[in-house]
């Protein structure tokens, strides 16, 4: 195969293959259906694992795009992503909501497989191709490949948040962190906070000028150049979402999980993976306390609570999941009745219908993160709401907050206040639900996944163009 002229480098191939079949899926991910028709159009190379340990496989392609395979062993799934990407470098992200456990085996690790994946896009790359590398599992992956191939644009997405220079400088590999992701010419963030939060880091760390967006980096031949750190906060497929909102038997759905329910007045929502920073059991608490205090009676409101398996061989997120089994089946226990139920607690993956269907069945959605680089679901939740009812109770943790400003803000520490929250959405009249959602809607139709794709390659571009420049 000939070398791409555009390649995505990410800890994941865009496809699955379920259980032992040989046959290859395309998952359903917003970043696949996000860069799909860019794939498709530029011809381009996707290097990532397949998702299996110990698994050797050629490259091949799919659906249009080249796939580039990168082999992981047990242990490198063991150190490199289960160690050192998800239990050092997220909880450290994520403001250390859990403790982030510094080990040097999970780093050395971290640096072996970021290599291999490096070395895999530099093979895979034509000469001055454009490669976009995504997220933090692969932060050394930008410098790596800038010195093996000085030919490149190197843009980098950061999908989770950056923390603040205080967090941020307990990592112990802190200096070489920074300097892999600045090997990118474009490290792209979710918010504009956590762009901040990086250029402090680097200026504290490695003492580099920055002035608006742009990073003075050091090269080798003793000049500058230029990096460019900045927000382009991810979106969906809103039309997508839509289509699917409006189909007779999705909206059929919808009704017949309100009546498996029991018919409730009002329905809760909350739509996470398993994990700690999704602030599940603040949900939990301040839902309990609500039919504790008699301000809402399991009579007449549900909790459904959908939490999809994550990370299940890492040990926090054991523990996470019997403390929320735990708080479920205490209010449960508490409050239910023969006919109602107060929490619908699902720790389950649905096809995408389903969720749609959830989301229009659904009064209440509850976004009660604790940290969140954007949070997807919110967006998805309104997106599908073509009926413009329902409210969205939304983190003010979560980068989409940003954005959403029209839906009800809460600090899910604050348990007062999201009781509070909780029931202004509860009783918000027709008429401001529907003034809400039409600004929702508005914003999530107007900035959807492909400005996103868009705004970032545009943005990468002008840096291609000047590298153009320089070789001509
Ligand atoms: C990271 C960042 C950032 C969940 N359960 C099911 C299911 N989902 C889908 C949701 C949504 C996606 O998974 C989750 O995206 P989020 O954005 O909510 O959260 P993370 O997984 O933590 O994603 C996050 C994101 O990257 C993108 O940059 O927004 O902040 O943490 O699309 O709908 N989908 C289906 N069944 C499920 O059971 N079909």
């Amino acid at each position: 195969m000939s070398k791409a002229d555009f390649v995505v480098v990410a800890n994941r191939l865009p496809v699955d293959r379920a259980g032992d079949s040989d046959e290859w899926r395309r998952s359903p991910g917003g970043l696949v259906t996000a860069l799909e028709p860019v794939m498709r159009k530029a011809e381009g190379a996707w290097v990532g694992w397949p998702g299996q340990p110990d698994v050797q496989l050629d490259p091949f392609d799919f659906e249009g795009t080249h796939l580039v395979p990168v082999m992981l062993t047990a242990d490198d799934v063991e150190n490199y992503y289960e160690g050192f990407a998800n239990d050092t470098i997220w909880p450290l992200y994520h403001d250390v909501i859990a403790a982030p456990r510094y080990r040097r085996v999970w780093w050395d690790s971290y640096v072996k497989v970021n290599r291999r994946f490096a070395e895999a896009a530099a093979g895979a790359a034509a000469e001055n191709a454009i490669v976009w590398v995504q997220d933090y599992q692969l932060q050394l992956v930008p410098k790596m490949l800038r010195d093996a191939r000085p030919d490149l644009t190197i843009g980098y997405f950061h999908h989770i948040p950056f923390p603040a220079y205080g967090l941020y400088s307990q990592l112990p590999w802190r200096k070489q962190v920074l300097e892999g992701l600045l090997g990118a010419d474009v490290i792209g963030f979710q918010r504009v906070a956590d762009a901040g939060n990086f250029a402090r880091a680097v200026r504290r760390q490695l003492r580099y000028e920055t002035k608006a967006s742009g990073i003075s980096v050091p090269t080798a031949d003793g000049t500058t150049r230029t990096a460019l750190a900045k927000a382009f906060p991810i979106s969906i497929d809103a039309e997508s979402y839509i289509e699917l909102a409006q189909r007779p038997d999705i909206q059929a759905r919808a009704v017949e999980i309100r009546e498996s329910l029991g018919n409730p007045k009002t329905i809760l929502l909350g739509v996470d993976r398993l994990d700690y920073t999704k602030g599940i059991r603040h949900r939990i608490k301040a839902f309990q306390e609500l039919l504790e205090d008699g301000r809402l009676s399991v009579d007449d409101a549900t909790l459904v609570q959908v939490a999809s398996p994550s990370r299940e061989r890492v040990a926090t997120y054991m523990k996470l999941r019997d403390e929320i089994e735990l708080a479920v089946g205490r209010v449960n226990g508490d409050y239910d009745t023969m006919g109602h139920t107060a929490v619908r607690y699902l720790h389950q993956a649905y096809p995408r219908e389903e969720m749609v269907a959830l989301f229009l069945a659904a009064d209440v959605m509850l976004v009660t993160a604790l940290r969140d680089g954007m949070n997807l679901v919110a967006k998805e939740y309104v997106a599908a709401r073509v009926d413009n009812r329902g409210a969205l109770v939304l983190s003010e943790f979560a980068g989409a907050a940003d954005e959403l400003g029209s839906a009800i803000l809460i600090n899910p520490h604050d348990i007062d206040g999201l009781k509070d929250a909780i029931m202004r959405a509860v009783e918000m009249p027709p008429a401001e639900q529907g003034r809400r959602m039409r600004a929702l809607r508005r914003r999530v139709r107007e900035h959807d996944v492909e400005d996103w794709s868009r705004d970032f390659l545009d943005a990468l571009a002008v840096f291609h163009e000047r590298g153009a420049a320089v070789t001509a």
